[in-house]
């Protein structure tokens, strides 16, 4: 039985974030995902995201790949999670690439290819400009 854990913000959920979740249920049995908090997101961004955490945990929860989600409190909790878990498996977008490579003596890391042309900053941006 292998448990996967991932991380994010999951922010204007949309098919890029489906597709990831996806891919990184397949890798395992489990799926666990660390939610990242308002707080956290206020102080890597110096803003709120636009759902708050409580809906973002929502709508993970209510993923039929997703087991179980839990609020990412601070970035450097992660050796933290994995081991709280047990998760076997950490995955993340390539655009943290090389990022978790320290986390390799606790699981394995693994980094899955993004969705092209989509993200939360673009979707924001396209309906900023919606007059
Ligand atoms: N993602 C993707 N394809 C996209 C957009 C996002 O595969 N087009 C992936 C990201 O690579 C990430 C996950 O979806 O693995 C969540 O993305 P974000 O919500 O942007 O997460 P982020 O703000 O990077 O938070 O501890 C790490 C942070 O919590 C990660």
């Amino acid at each position: 039985m292998k448990t996967v854990i991932t991380f994010g913000t999951f922010d204007v959920f949309h098919v890029g974030h489906i597709n990831i979740l996806q891919r990184a249920a397949a890798l395992g049995d489990t799926l666990i995902v660390g939610v990242s908090t308002d707080a956290l997101n206020y102080s890597k961004k110096g803003r709120n995201p636009i759902y708050p955490e409580r809906d973002r945990m929502k709508i993970i929860n209510s993923l039929r790949y997703v087991n179980l989600c839990f609020p990412e409190e601070s970035l450097e909790k992660k050796a933290d999670y994995i081991k709280q878990f047990n998760a076997d498996i950490l995955v993340m977008g390539d655009d943290w690439e090389g990022k978790f490579d320290h986390f390799k003596d606790l699981c394995e890391v693994v980094y899955l290819k993004r969705t092209p042309s989509i993200s939360t900053t673009e979707i924001i941006e396209v309906i900023n400009s919606v007059e």
